[in-house]
């Protein structure tokens, strides 16, 4: 059976009190509580005071879970240190925290009125939909009041943002906080970690400001696994665009004093900082954790002996600042309070039905955003996007034009707008959809950023917390699934997490889908969405042609700037410049620039042709195949078919898809992604769940990496598939629709 090392650690601490001695009595508690330190008795006092409450909570947390009342035992203890960051951070400083970091919570909590630290950690540990900032749905360090952005548990994963936040700090003349993020020693391994601090330290290289503090807080290991002696130090210790200051989170001193002098040096000098804080763990990695079985007993006992709580004790008593019986009685007086608040917060509400959980997911109110898409460009706004070009009485363009001209129209009436990624400023994007953009709103408005897609979108989650609107471009959908996490884990659960108080709004363009002639392998011809269309809450445009992109994207941009979506904008690359549909030299497929009342509400698709022999439901490269191919087939057996552009992929245009099925009650599916979840799939089960009659088929791709050349094709939907498909479904009977 696993030994209760809660109880012996907090047995320690009380056995030592008993046997310190008091030094002589001091009570000038504004000198410094020892020589050679900045850190004043009075503040280490209320330091300790910290540290006290968050290993109560920890015990509690423990105690708490034994009678099933508690959901979460991750703890600070040993990590207590961390309190000493927030001390010599302005609690306006944003702070992404790991989940060790508690001391840094209530620390910086004690230093904003109104706050109450201690009951919004215990209403977490309780999951009560009363916490206040995931309202039950996890047990985060997060605050709106305390400028703490709640974090998920995905080790690393903040660190990209932090820098994205400096980014958005640095944007701001005068403003002068800093970013900070904490994480574990482990954790720095991560490639996020190591992406993000490269980010910061390239940005640093080049004499751009990055004002942003890594704080790794080292133990030492990482659940079971030993961080080898010496690696932080080394790794991080000496290279040339980060600062490195190392402080002893286990001596409060001197992490005190390396805390202030790393966050000064960000303050003053804008740029990134590692302040590397020795801590050690106690309590195993959670509660379920039986550390016996991978360290031993000499050596968690050892470990036990490094208590940071009892380093401070011995300090504020041999130093004479407190007695013993005053240190015990601030120990058992937190413990009573916490204990207190326990019993308070498990008879708070919790989350109830199924309705609250997701009200905070991604809200969006579809007439707010209808009024803002249709928002027109004032004159000096249309003269700033097009510098004098009538966009309206031009020609009809292809797509690319289209989204060009949306974007620089977006970007003159919303001043808050970012476009970054590889290659979108100078050149203009690898296919110049984004061309001329740089010229006309500046380099630090169109961002040539560093090549590393999890970067781009961390930083763009990070512009976004800062109050910008990002648009990040990921230059191949393939290029997206490197860094997905980005918008899975973080992105589209900020709202959630936060109960809606932190939005990251953005669009995210994607160059995607296969169909490219003369640029061919599945890289960048990636034809799989699934992994973007189960995210909670993404928003996912695909728009098939010039003008419905204009009217998307407004939209898009409009639910991110009043619902704080998040959006996917999946651009198919074989579009971009396609002109004719039918016939070589028709045009068809280029479009007037739409005028600004025009806008494509979300989930809303648009319907070609009203047969009633058959429905085909398509989007983005499969519309354009399909239209083809319907033509062919009319002309050949008369048959009337009417073909659904889906152009959102979440949500998906149910009312559409229905009244187009019923309307002809066959259905076939033309489905330019893999058989394995692609869309294809949720069009069938959306005909299920809704109980329409249909006599249904697909053509869809094959489960494999498109090859290169020719033999795309072959496991690619091909027009002649749609033909024999839909020739197929015509000479089976349609399914009868009931009156
Ligand atoms: C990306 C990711 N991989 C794995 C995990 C599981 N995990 C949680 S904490 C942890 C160890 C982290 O160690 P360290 O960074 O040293 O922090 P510590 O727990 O020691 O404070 C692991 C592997 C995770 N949360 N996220
Ligand atoms: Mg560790």
């Amino acid at each position: 059976m696993a030994v209760n090392r809660a109880g012996i650690v907090d047995r320690n601490f009380v056995a030592l009190l008993s046997g310190l001695e008091r030094g002589a009595p001091r009570d000038d508690l504004d000198a410094p509580v020892r020589e050679g330190t900045s850190l004043s008795a009075r503040r280490a006092i209320d330091l300790f005071t910290t540290q006290v409450e968050s290993r109560q909570l920890d015990l509690a947390a423990r105690a708490l879970k034994a009678r099933n009342e508690c959901f979460y035992t991750i703890g600070s203890s040993g990590h207590e240190g961390n309190a000493a960051v927030a001390a010599a951070a302005r609690p306006e400083d944003p702070a992404f925290l790991h989940y060790r970091s508690g001391g840094f919570y209530i620390q910086r909590g004690r230093q904003v009125p109104g706050a109450t630290p201690l009951m919004d950690i215990m209403l977490g540990l309780a999951a009560s939909s009363d916490e206040p900032i995931a309202g039950g749905r996890h047990k985060v360090f997060g605050s709106k009041l305390l400028n703490i952005p709640p974090q998920t548990s995905t080790i690393s994963s903040h660190l990209p943002k932090a820098v994205g936040m400096a980014l958005g700090i640095a944007r701001r003349k005068g403003d002068e906080r800093i970013s900070i993020c904490t994480f574990g020693d482990a954790s720095a391994n991560h490639s996020t970690a190591t992406g993000a601090i490269n980010h910061a330290e390239w940005l640093a290289h080049q004499g751009r400001d990055c004002p942003v503090l890594f704080v790794c807080e080292d133990n030492g290991i990482g659940i079971s696994t030993a961080t080898p002696t010496g690696w932080i130090a080394t790794t991080y210790g000496a290279r040339a665009n980060l600062a490195y200051v190392y402080g002893d989170g286990l001596d409060l001193p001197d992490a005190a004093d390396a805390a202030a002098a790393a966050v000064a040096w960000v303050r003053l000098h804008r740029r990134p900082a590692f302040l590397h804080l020795r801590t050690v763990r106690l309590l195993g990695h959670a509660g379920s954790d039986v550390e016996s079985t991978y360290r031993r007993p000499e050596e968690i006992a050892a470990e036990e002996m490094k208590d940071p709580l009892l380093t401070t004790a011995r300090l504020l008593v041999e130093g004479g600042w407190l007695a013993a019986a005053d240190v015990a009685a601030i120990y058992e007086d937190a413990r009573v309070r916490i204990t207190a608040l326990g019993d308070e917060a498990i008879r708070r509400p919790k989350l109830t039905s199924a309705a609250e959980v997701i009200a905070a997911l991604a809200p969006r109110n579809p007439a707010e955003i209808a009024a803002e898409a249709v928002t027109p460009l004032s004159e000096a706004e249309r003269q700033a996007a097009f510098h004098g070009e009538d966009v309206l009485a031009d020609r009809p363009r292809h797509l690319a034009v289209q989204i060009n001209r949306v974007l620089a129209e977006q970007m003159a009436r919303i001043p808050e707008t970012l476009l970054l990624g590889e290659d979108v400023g100078r050149k203009g994007g690898v296919y110049h959809l984004t061309a001329d953009l740089q010229k006309r709103f500046g380099a630090d408005r169109v961002i040539d950023t560093l090549l590393d897609e999890q970067s781009i979108l961390g930083a763009a989650i990070g512009y976004a917390q800062a109050g910008f609107l990002p648009l990040p471009e990921i230059q191949y959908l393939a290029y997206f699934h490197n860094a997905c996490d980005q918008i899975r884990g973080e992105a589209c659960s900020l709202q959630y997490f936060s109960n809606r108080q932190f939005q990251n709004p953005m669009v995210v363009r994607i160059a995607g889908y296969a169909y490219q002639k003369g640029f061919g392998g599945h890289f960048h011809n990636d034809n799989s969405v699934a992994a973007l269309r189960d995210i909670p809450g993404l928003v996912i445009a695909s728009p098939a042609r010039g003008d419905d992109a204009v009217g998307m994207m407004r939209t898009c941009l409009a639910a991110a700037r009043t619902s704080g979506s998040v959006c996917a904008f999946l651009e198919p690359i074989a579009l971009y410049m396609t002109k004719d549909l039918h016939e070589d030299g028709d045009g068809a497929w280029c479009t007037a620039y739409p005028p600004a009342d025009v806008a494509v509400p979300i989930g809303q698709g648009r319907i070609y042709g009203d047969g009633t022999d058959l429905t085909v439901i398509t989007w983005a490269n499969g519309l354009w195949m399909s239209l083809r191919a319907i033509k062919r087939l009319e002309a050949e057996t008369g048959a009337r078919v009417r073909v659904l552009d889906l152009r959102w992929l979440n949500p998906l245009p149910v009312a559409d898809i229905v009244a187009a099925a019923r309307a002809s009650g066959r259905v076939l599916v033309v489905d330019e992604c893999r058989r394995s979840g692609g869309v294809s799939e949720a069009v069938f089960a959306a005909l299920i769940d809704e109980a329409v009659p249909a006599t249904m088929a697909r053509v869809a791709g094959h489960d494999v990496y498109i090859p290169l050349g020719a033999a795309a094709n072959l496991v690619l939907v091909q027009e002649v598939d749609i033909l024999e498909a839909a020739r197929a479904l015509l000479s089976r009977p349609a399914a009868v629709q009931p009156e």
